[in-house]
């Protein structure tokens, strides 16, 4: 059986496109696994040589250089640069070869049930097209340039050096509650003030922003975009500036900065996904310090992989460590930072393919997704070992997850998942419920498969989850919310893109975040970089509309960090 176009999945791909493609809509499999993972590379097809390999079909010049931006735009975030396989199977010429012309060609123009979309019927590729996508595929896939130090200390600037910079807050800004908002295909941050809503500044950041992180004084706000540039912005200059940036690669999606005590703001780590490493830096200059290539040997199987590309990376509080998830190879990496000219570094084997994660309550223990693997890996940071790998739902993804006590079970992570509609509950406290400890104390259902984000606060008794790429817009514009007390009672439905009152759109509902009180919970409502999106605040004890943010300058709001909370991981 066929996957069919499907006019929502042609939504989804067109948001996840970046802005040279925007034009066209993508076709999509119904797999909302597929649909988020699918995004374009930041890899440029031009920088990248042909390579004709024997018993392929051979292509003219210009065919190549269609075929190689097209796989780069459109293929190679599930299929990988080198195409050894990721969220979408290997294609190297070994196995595209022994498949064949003909069946390559059905497998593009028809996708399959597994989460290949239909690129032919959808009516986004022509059948020459695709004749000419199934012959290069069988060539050997083109190595995209390095990015090593030379490439780093040519992009990286230091516009406020640290001797010009305050030793105090020069502003009135009240920075706990402050709030730095992803517009992602605007290539800008967003920093809305927490208690009146109002947007202070746009920030100019890297292309296709990702995420923002704290440093461990509260000071360096850092953010990080798909095309590997950081900037950093002091929030204590008179008003927030940018200090410094860096391009550590081609493509990327993490960045950290060291927490451990006697170390605070002394390093910053970014993790790319081409070339697979990571880059350690100078926490007040963003200085690049150490390159280290993350290329290695598969967990279990310890084949060669090539292409290991680093996912979430967290600061460790019991050393003075950063944790590193390798995706492909799924490896965690204790990464030493006491001395960095001669580092030290934990390898812990875990599962296929480490993504995001964050603490349990005591920060002792990273709770990491290998979603491919439907697993979540407890890493101890305390003890430098793995200490479960707990089986959990389909595609598990936790953002960086929530904690609260349950009634029954006592303290537990929760994650919930693309590929399903539960939230699988841990339990995380060995010391006073030994019994639950690292195992699924108890499974929740929600509203359906495609959730991105869970979140609670210390301070709520609300545990709420969107589920973004749900196919059914009813879903995947609203968000559930269950009363940690009462878990018998099931979900309430908020309806947020509704109460947002936007017209026009996807307006998917992504990823819950808490003002520092723990009394509001904010959410983006994403449409189309042309189209208007907002952010919906919600007050978490009523569970009412309390404020919507509309603002032309809110343009794809996406990821909202609390500083506060990204600073003391509170979730
Ligand atoms: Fe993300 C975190 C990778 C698509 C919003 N995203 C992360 C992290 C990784 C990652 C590795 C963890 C960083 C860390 O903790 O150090 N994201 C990827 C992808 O590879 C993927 C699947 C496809 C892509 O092409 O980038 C992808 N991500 C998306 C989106 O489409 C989202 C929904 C919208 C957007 O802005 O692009 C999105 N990702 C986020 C957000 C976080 C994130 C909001 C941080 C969550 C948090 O609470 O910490």
């Amino acid at each position: 059986m066929f996957i069919k176009k499907h006019p929502l999945a042609l939504a989804i791909g067109a948001l996840l496109l970046n802005a040279s493609i925007m034009a066209h809509a993508v076709p999509q499999a119904e797999d909302p696994a597929s649909a988020y993972q699918g995004g374009p590379s930041e890899v440029d097809a031009a920088a990248v040589g042909i390579v004709r390999s024997p018993g392929a079909p051979d292509l003219t010049e210009e065919e190549f250089e269609y075929a190689q931006k097209t796989y780069f735009e459109r293929c190679a975030g599930c299929h990988g640069v080198l195409r050894k396989g990721a969220t979408g199977k290997p294609l190297t010429p070994d196995i595209t070869q022994e498949r064949g012309q003909a069946y390559l060609q059905a497998l593009i123009s028809y996708g399959s049930p597994a989460g290949m979309p239909n690129w032919g019927s959808s009516g986004e590729l022509t059948e020459d097209e695709i004749r000419i996508m199934a012959s290069y595929i069988q060539h050997a896939p083109p190595v995209p340039p390095e990015w090593g130090m030379a490439d780093m200390r040519e992009s990286w600037k230091v516009l406020v050096k640290p001797e010009d910079r305050p030793t105090k807050q020069m502003n009135k800004l009240d920075l706990g509650n402050l709030f730095s908002v992803t517009l992602r295909d605007d290539g800008k941050i967003a920093l809305i003030d927490g208690k009146s809503k109002e947007i202070i500044k746009t920030i100019e950041t890297g292309y296709a922003v990702h995420i923002s992180r704290m440093s461990a004084s509260g000071r360096y706000l850092l953010v990080i975009g798909r095309d590997a540039r950081i900037d950093m912005i002091d929030l204590w200059a008179k008003e927030p500036t940018k200090v410094a940036e860096i391009k550590v690669g081609i493509e990327a999606r993490s960045v950290e900065t060291s927490k451990f005590k006697g170390y605070e703001d002394k390093y910053v780590i970014a993790g790319d996904y081409w070339p697979p490493q990571y880059t350690i830096m100078d926490g007040e200059t963003l200085e690049p310090l150490k390159i280290v290539s993350t290329r290695g040997m598969v967990v279990g199987t310890q084949e060669y992989h090539p292409e290991p590309r680093v996912a979430a990376i967290i600061a460790s509080h019991e050393h003075p460590e950063f944790i590193v998830n390798v995706k492909e190879t799924g490896k965690v990496l204790l990464v030493n930072y006491e001395d960095i000219e001669n580092l030290t570094t934990t390898m812990i084997g875990t599962a296929p393919f480490l993504h995001d994660g964050g603490w349990d309550v005591s920060h002792r223990y990273f709770m990491t997704a290998a979603n491919n693997s439907n697993k979540v890996a407890v890493i101890d940071s305390k003890d430098r070992k793995m200490t479960a790998l707990v089986d959990v739902g389909k595609t598990p993804h936790p953002g960086r997850g929530a904690n609260f006590v349950h009634p029954e079970f006592g303290p537990v992570w929760a994650t919930s998942h693309l590929g399903d509609a539960t939230i699988s509950l841990i339990g995380t406290d060995p010391e006073d419920h030994p019994d639950q400890a690292w195992k699924v104390v108890d499974t929740l259902k929600g509203q359906g498969g495609g959730s991105l984000f869970i979140k609670t606060h210390p301070k709520s008794q609300h545990l709420y989850l969107d589920t973004t790429f749900n196919p059914d817009e009813k879903i995947s514009q609203s968000v559930a919310v269950f009363d940690i007390q009462n878990f018998g009672a099931g979900y309430k439905v908020l309806p947020i893109a509704e109460w947002a009152g936007v017209t026009d759109g996807a307006k998917r509902v992504v990823q819950p975040e808490y003002n520092e009180a723990g009394d509001e919970v904010w959410f983006s409502v994403w449409s189309g970089q042309e189209e208007q999106s907002a952010i919906v605040v919600v007050d978490d004890k009523t569970l009412e509309l309390k404020h919507v943010i509309k603002d032309k300058r809110l343009i794809t709001p996406t990821g909202k960090f609390n500083v506060h909370n990204t600073q003391h991981d509170v979730y």
